[in-house]
């Protein structure tokens, strides 16, 4: 199976210090959990979407996997927590707190993909520039299953 992740961070790490540390900590965090990553985009700084008041640093990989997505989910969750970021389930009423690794599925190639944990393509990701731009780098001619367009035409209608 092809994953396209969006990667996300906006705190400073004790130990990897600015974001975009975190980010490419992560990116080998991926790889040495078996993942094999085909591509990975440059890291942007973009502005904050919601109440937090940092930037972030944001980039996009392509991996390849036999997991299904649910079990990329526990995995993906796995590494957001080696990296000090707490379990979803003790996140409640936390939503979009600055966050030290954020790891989302966006798009897979088995086309979409509709669970209670899981929804791909994810919801906002025609949305967000910071998700479509670092996304079109590496991915310009994927299509969202939903709309059809590719990924460089949703980044251009933004
Ligand atoms: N992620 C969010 C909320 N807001 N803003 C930016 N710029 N980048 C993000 O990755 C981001 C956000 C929730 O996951
Ligand atoms: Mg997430
Ligand atoms: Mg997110």
């Amino acid at each position: 199976m092809l994953y396209l992740i969006a990667l996300g961070s906006n705190m400073r790490h004790p130990r990897l210090g600015q974001p975009r540390a975190v980010l490419d900590a992560a990116t080998d965090a991926l790889a040495q959990n078996g993942l094999d990553v085909l591509a990975r985009s440059p890291t942007i700084t973009s502005r904050p979407l919601g109440p937090s008041q940092r930037n972030f640093a944001n980039a996009a990989a392509v991996v390849e996997t036999p997991l299904d997505p649910v079990e990329l989910l526990d995995l993906l969750q796995s590494i957001e927590r080696e990296f000090g970021r707490p379990a979803p389930q003790r996140r409640i009423g936390q939503r979009w707190r600055a966050r030290m690794l954020d790891l989302d599925i966006v798009l897979w190639s088995g086309g979409m993909w509709q669970s209670p944990r899981l929804t791909i393509p994810h919801a906002a990701m025609a949305q967000r520039d910071f998700v479509l731009g670092p996304a079109s780098s590496i991915a310009g001619e994927w299509r969202d299953p939903v709309t059809g367009l590719s990924l460089r035409q949703l980044n251009a209608r933004l």
